[in-house]
């Protein structure tokens, strides 16, 4: 699919050569090219030992050709023997959360240095060029579950410095569940599939999940996060991300400052809707997948601004909510963000297992210049990560290529299984008289703990400043547009739906009145509960900035990867289809033709022909951002005569999709619509450009327009 739409993305601009030109001087790409094979050349094949193989298709055994018989097979066969031993042992566990992902490598570039709050040269050179890996993520479903579930999206980002690897695992959404990471088994164990019937797969919406989330009330306010449109993003590639921990930054002069990290993307920040959702997790379960996949292979290279929030040592008790609270945002009206760098995705990994699958993050890999806060999930995680890998990958991980620094790693870390690297000479310890391999002492450049004074009683608890759960669930639902809020109760009326213990639905619904009166009455009905009566938690209505994401549309409106189908059947109007085509790719978009076949069809003036990417029912609507539909008689006539290219434009026009069409193409979006109750198009016979509900169409045989409008209808989209 990818492929044969980039073979016709010419002509794209400056800003590809650049990143070309940025890709060769990835150290870290150049890193990985010491471990590539390639598995299109014509080397012959051999063992894992080495040897030439003659044949791979037959076990060594017995053979009578004459009387047709075979005997049992050979155990001396070595080369089969190894041959299914290694396929027997391909699989490792897979993440025991984030299992389903996809990544891609690219770089990051400072725009403004931080020195003023950090020593740590990847936020202070502005002439570097930092290699990133980027590995994005749905939380609950196994390695093979659909990619467009409702869902937290982990957004994890490796950073191959010249001082060493610096990861920032964070997620689509700013905050967390829970904030002692000592429960987080719990809230696994309860998201995941119930352990009866492994059932439900990719999803939160099932009895144990809601059954936790009421009985720890700080998850409230990541739970609404969770239920608005941040749970079903359009595409990795336009969600924020969040490190959603506190971390500390330390300047040259040893001063600290509490800090977070923010992914703003380039694209805007958009989502599905939720039938969409729904249909794509059968329709094409690998879709985000895809999505970034074709981005990158496309040259429409995905880019997020990198924002610091920043709080000084001295304001760390100025708020009403401890800083360390991982539940919290810090609303931008008290803390903004400050933008200082771009993330630029700009190539696609070669092997999936050996980069997606092995690459291993941790919370615990700072570089100098960065520190810890004492933010009480972060140190619990700083602890998991570098564990889980041992079961994931063994103790020589951080060897496996995708894993190892791109500077110079020497220690007297030794052995293991898997250990790949041969250090030579007679030394394997500290202090020793070849002074070899020292630590570098304290001002030499190595990693410092910034000196604080942590004092108080040593016990089980957190301080009483953690108990207020639910402001900022409330300060997120009034910041929410009205269509965001339809859109949350829907979702929550779906997943109290599916929760069948009337215990779970009832008294989440009483923890919504704690939240919104409006809210709790709406999701009541549907969910089968009794009707609440009366707001238990006065809601004083504050809003804060930045948390509805439509505040988070392109700077520059853009359709760039936007993918577009066009239909068309035999005898389309070739004018009109050339035009949107060579339109779309004008604007470094994906244009697909779906016609009613994937054979050759042809074009009413009798010497054109195109040869379709898809037919209707290969690739349905919720795969394309918008839609396109050129003239011509005979196409509208047989396009019109059936029932799933109607389809096609209606469910389109229902998932609030740009529709354009042109010439008799107009007739075809008609009679789509003239179902749909309140669609109401063009009058019939006007030669007007029709801007209706995000719908354009033109009937003059002349596109251009149409073209343009059309183009202008799915960048404001
Ligand atoms: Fe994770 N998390 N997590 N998490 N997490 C893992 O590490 C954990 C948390 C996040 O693409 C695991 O390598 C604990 C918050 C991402 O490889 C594991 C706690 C955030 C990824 C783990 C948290 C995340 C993981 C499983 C509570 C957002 C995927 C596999 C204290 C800031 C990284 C692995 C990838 C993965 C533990 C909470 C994000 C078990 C104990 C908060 C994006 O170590």
């Amino acid at each position: 699919m990818a492929s044969s739409v980039t073979d016709r993305v010419k002509n794209l601009g400056e800003s590809v050569v650049e990143s070309v030109t940025a890709m060769t001087e990835n150290k870290k790409v150049a890193d990985l090219q010491r471990n590539i094979k390639d598995s299109h050349s014509k080397q012959h094949n051999t063992t894992d030992y080495g040897i030439k193989i003659s044949d791979l298709d037959h076990w060594l055994k017995p053979v009578d050709e004459k009387n047709n018989t075979i005997g049992p097979h050979a155990l001396e066969d070595q080369i089969a023997r190894e041959r299914i031993m290694r396929f027997d042992h391909e699989r490792i566990p897979e993440r025991v959360v984030h299992a389903r992902g996809a990544a891609a490598h690219g770089t990051f570039k400072l725009y403004e240095s931080a020195e003023d709050v950090t020593s740590a040269p990847v936020l202070t050179d502005t002439s570097r060029t930092t290699p990133v890996f980027v590995r994005f993520s749905t939380v609950q479903g196994s390695r093979g579950s659909a990619d467009s579930v409702r869902d937290v999206r982990g957004f994890a980002v490796k950073f191959y410095t010249d001082e060493g690897n610096w990861d920032i695992v964070g997620n689509d959404i700013p905050v967390f569940f829970i904030q002692e990471s000592i429960k987080f088994p719990d809230l696994i164990h309860a998201v995941k599939p119930e352990p009866d019937n492994e059932v439900p797969q990719g999803q939160t919406a099932h009895n144990n999940f809601w059954d936790f989330v009421y009985l720890h009330k700080e998850a409230t306010h990541m739970f609404l996060w969770a239920m608005s449109d941040r749970g079903i993003p359009r595409s990795y590639r336009m969600m924020q991300g969040f490190g959603v921990n506190t971390f500390c930054l330390i300047n040259a002069k040893g001063e600290r400052h509490f800090c977070k990290f923010i992914w703003t993307p380039e694209l805007g920040v958009h989502s599905l809707v939720w039938d969409e959702a729904l249909k794509l997790a059968g329709q094409d379960p690998d879709f985000h997948r895809k999505d970034l996949y074709e981005a990158i292979d496309n040259k429409a290279y995905p880019k997020w601004k990198f924002g610091l929030q920043v709080i000084a040592e001295k304001d760390e008790h100025k708020f009403d909510f401890d800083i360390l609270d991982s539940t919290k945002v810090w609303p931008e009206e008290l803390v903004p963000i400050r933008y200082i760098g771009e993330m630029e995705l700009n190539r696609n990994v070669d092997e999936y297992f050996t980069e997606t699958e092995q690459v291993a993050f941790c919370t615990s890999h700072i570089v100098p210049g960065i520190d810890f806060s004492n933010d009480p999930l972060l140190q619990g995680r700083n602890f998991s990560y570098f564990d889980t890998q041992l079961s994931r990958l063994g103790i020589n991980w951080q060897e496996l290529p995708i894993n190892r620094p791109v500077c110079p790693v020497m220690n007297f870390n030794r052995d293991g299984q898997g250990r790949h690297t041969i250090t030579k000479g007679k030394i394997n310890y500290w202090p020793n008289r070849y002074e070899a391999n020292p630590p570098t002492g304290h001002g030499g450049g190595g990693f410092e703990s910034y000196p604080s004074q942590d004092l108080g009683m040593k016990q089980r608890k957190l301080a009483p400043k953690w108990t207020d759960y639910l402001s900022q669930a409330q300060l997120f639902w009034n910041s929410m547009t009205p269509i965001e809020k339809v859109h949350i109760i829907n979702a929550f009326s779906f997943e109290l739906d599916h929760c069948d213990d009337p215990i779970v639905y009832e008294r989440l619904v009483s923890r919504l009145t704690e939240i919104d009166l409006s809210l709790a009455t709406a999701v009541a009905e549907k969910a089968g509960a009794p009707t609440p009566t009366k707001q238990t938690v006065a809601n004083p209505g504050n809003k804060a900035k930045g948390l509805s994401q439509l505040e988070y549309m392109p700077e520059t409106p853009t359709i760039k990867s936007r993918r577009i189908a066009i239909l068309i059947a035999d005898g389309y109007d070739a004018v009109s289809y050339d035009a949107i085509k060579a339109a779309i790719l004008g604007q470094l978009a994906l244009p697909f033709t779906i016609s009613t076949k994937r054979q050759e069809v042809k074009a009413s003036n009798g010497t054109s022909s195109t040869k379709p990417d898809h037919f209707l029912n290969g690739q349905r609507s919720t795969m394309f951002d918008a839609i396109f539909v050129p003239g011509g008689e005979q196409s509208i006539k047989t396009l019109m005569s059936l029932g799933l290219a109607r389809f096609w434009v209606r469910e389109a026009f229902a998932h609030l999709k740009p529709i354009a069409a042109s010439g008799e193409g107009v007739k075809l979006v008609d009679a789509a619509l003239s179902e749909v109750e309140g669609a109401k198009l063009a009058t019939a016979g006007s030669t007007d450009i029709v801007d209706w509900y995000g719908v354009v169409t033109a009937q003059k045989p002349d596109t251009g327009s149409a073209v343009k409008d059309s183009i202008k209808l799915v960048k404001d989209a």
